[in-house]
């Protein structure tokens, strides 16, 4: 396998070429020896939900059309489908309502290491939630928001309370089909229940309600796990920190990061400023103790504290093979288990910190937010020790860029308003006048099936060029960091509208906005768009679209439906699409869905025509918004100017 064809990350060709070379496994040999994978499985259209089965449906026909139950090709591939949403939206929330319990526990002076970093935040948010404020010191409001919000992932009855910020015409949609979420747990429990043998047999009412149970991810577990993150470790602000492989140091003890919940990462970063355990470090032979983050916990602490990303999810193994990580701590999510064998070959010490995450023959040093410093001090002083047992040469690829990150919502209101009047109103004058054409989520996962950050920054760079400004997260954001797309001088590549403002502005063409979980960030900046008026009365109207060509995880398959209900296109690549082209499911989430809720779901592999397909969407809203006759905006070359003029 020629390492170039594999990623289009040098620092992870040198560590590929490395590793071929000392015969050591990475996921994409695990991918080549899984190859052919299941055709059936890869369509949905393999179903084991009981235990009459496993059943598949043919797609040629030829072979059975049902499952032993009765059930035919759409009811296989939809409860496959909406049981990914409930997976992931259960992943997200899970995360949220962790966060939730320790913003609880922080408020009670439960997790003394906890506290509240953004004021403004809470009490902005106790106020949209109707929370006297009044009279009441910060400690006694943060309660009160813990409860409220804790009950969210399980209160008898109500919809999401959070839901709530969408605009006005977007929730009367989701009311009239009946998918307003209700809570969190409900939402995915009754997914699991319909789609269990013999219940939901009608694909288009399964699909709904995956709509419902992905709104309740996106509107719901996720936006609470990204505000009350906020409150408590800071809401983000742009900040500069180093990216890829090269951040590791060979003289320093390395402590990588890796998972995605900042409850643990924020304290591992504490711990390793603490000038104390720096003198350990320093008396065990070492310049000092660097810590870097590897997928989502990456992007919150870069966001948050400038602390450098040494990679995304396909970046987990080729960081170890450094012989450089003296310890990788994890908490939960998107952690190989591939690891475990692979520190074997290295002084590497790998631990896991989660009670819902355990590996086999992995130290386990628990998480407890009641003594959270001290277990991250703990954890800090087995890297010292584990440098100490460094006996490998080390491999650290020299390539390392620079990325600005940090553009949560809050922030890209306050970089284009301005300080006195922080508001979307430049950007939407900017979109409405043409120099935007629009906006494009690109985000999530790094999946060997496809070349290594390719899908997203071929894509992002097709987009930029075309003047739609793109936000991203998750681990695309980690790709078009290493390729120096989140720079301001990025707006080099940008079409001369784009980079017209984002040179005006200073701010890259590309906005890094932070974790999967802050996918929500661009749910409310699209509310707030719709809010700041010009550009139509729905999220459905906006000239904006997602996508993801990476995808790997049942979240992005969450995600990409919570932003199909929310009313945008979204595309994934066709290959990893768990969706049989042929079916009728496809056809309702390409194209019926669109009447229901307004966004759609589209597959396309090359990056350059998923780019047309957005672009063309973007384009269309912009005609029915009547903004593309009134304002068409030429940008004349010095050249047209003369040629004006003499005519
Ligand atoms: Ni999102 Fe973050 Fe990466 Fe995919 Fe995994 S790290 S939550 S799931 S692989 S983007
Ligand atoms: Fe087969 Fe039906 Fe059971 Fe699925 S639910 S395994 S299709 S019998």
């Amino acid at each position: 396998m020629d390492p170039k064809r594999l990623s289009c990350d040098p620092a992870a060709q040198a560590m590929l070429a490395l590793m071929a070379e000392a015969g050591i496994e990475t996921a994409w040999d695990r991918l080549e020896a899984q190859e052919p994978q299941c055709g059936f499985g890869q369509l949905g259209l393999c179903c084991r939900i009981c235990n009459m089965g496993p059943c598949r449906v043919d797609p040629f026909g030829d072979g059975p059309q049902r499952g032993v139950c009765g059930a035919d090709a759409d009811t296989i591939i939809a409860r496959n489908f909406a049981r990914m949403v409930a997976a992931g939206a259960a992943a997200h929330s899970d995360h949220g309502r962790g966060v939730a319990h320790a913003f609880l526990a922080m408020a009670r002076g439960e997790a003394p290491d906890y506290g509240i970093k953004d004021r403004a935040k809470l009490l902005a948010l106790a106020k949209e939630l109707d929370i006297q404020i009044d009279g009441q010191d910060d400690k006694a409001i943060a309660q009160e928001l813990g409860e409220l919000l804790l009950a969210e992932f399980g209160k008898p009855h109500g919809t999401q309370r959070m839901a709530e910020r969408a605009p006005e015409t977007r929730k009367a949609v989701w009311k009239n089909l009946g998918i307003l979420p209700r809570a969190i747990d409900q939402e995915i429990v009754e997914t699991l229940h319909r789609t269990t043998m013999g219940v939901d047999q009608d694909y288009k009412s399964i699909l709904r309600h995956a709509s419902r149970c992905a709104l309740g991810d996106g509107w719901g577990g996720s936006m609470i796990g990204t505000e009350l993150q906020d409150v408590m470790f800071g809401t983000p602000r742009p900040r500069k920190g180093e990216i890829n492989l090269g951040v590791l140091k060979e003289d320093e003890v390395n402590l990588v990061v890796h998972g995605h919940e900042p409850l643990l990462s924020e304290m591992v970063a504490a711990a390793a400023a603490d000038p104390a355990l720096v003198a350990e470090a320093r008396k065990a032979g070492a310049a000092g103790i660097n810590v870097a983050g590897i997928c989502c916990t990456a992007n919150e602490l870069m966001m948050r504290h400038g602390i450098p990303m040494a990679g995304n999810f396909l970046s987990q193994e080729l960081a170890v093979a450094t012989g450089a990580v003296d310890l990788m701590c994890v908490d939960i999510q998107c952690i190989m288990q591939g690891l475990a064998d692979l520190v074997e070959h290295y002084h590497t010490k790998l631990i896991t910190t989660s009670e819902k995450a355990r590996m086999q023959g992995v130290e386990h040093v628990p998480m407890d937010e009641a003594r959270a410093l001290e277990v991250a001090r703990t954890i800090v002083r087995k890297a010292i020790e584990a440098y100490g047992r460094r006996r490998h040469e080390v491999h650290i690829p020299r390539e390392k860029g620079e990325a600005v990150v940090g553009f949560s919502h809050e922030t890209i209101n306050y970089m284009l308003g301005g300080r006195f009047r922080a508001s979307y109103r430049p950007l939407n004058d900017n979109i409405i006048n043409g120099r935007i054409r629009g906006v494009a989520g690109v985000v999530g996962c790094t999946n060997p099936k496809v070349r290594h950050d390719a899908g997203h920054t071929g894509l992002v760079r097709e987009l930029i060029r075309r003047d739609i400004l793109v936000v991203t997260t998750g681990c695309s954001q980690i790709a078009c960091g290493k390729q120096g797309l989140l720079t301001p001088e990025a707006a080099a590549e940008a079409g001369p509208g784009l980079r017209e403002v984002c040179e005006a502005v200073g701010i890259p063409p590309v906005l890094a906005v932070g974790s999967c979980v802050d996918n929500s960030r661009i749910l409310v900046a699209c509310a707030e768009m719709v809010r700041e008026g010009g550009l139509g009365d729905d999220i459905a109207d906006l000239p904006v679209a997602g996508a993801c060509l990476e995808h790997i995880t049942e979240k992005a398959i969450s995600i990409g439906q919570y932003f199909v209900a929310s009313g945008l296109l979204v595309v994934f690549a066709e290959q990893l699409f768990p969706v049989w082209s042929e079916s009728q499911v496809a056809r309702y989430l390409f194209d019926e869905i669109a009447e229901e809720l307004g966004g759609r779901w589209a597959v396309e592999d090359d990056p350059v025509k998923a780019a047309e397909l957005m672009a063309a969407h973007i384009e269309a809203k912009r005609d029915a918004l009547g903004i593309n006759q009134t304002h068409e905006r030429k940008l004349y070359s010095m050249e047209d100017r003369q040629r004006l003029a003499v005519e």
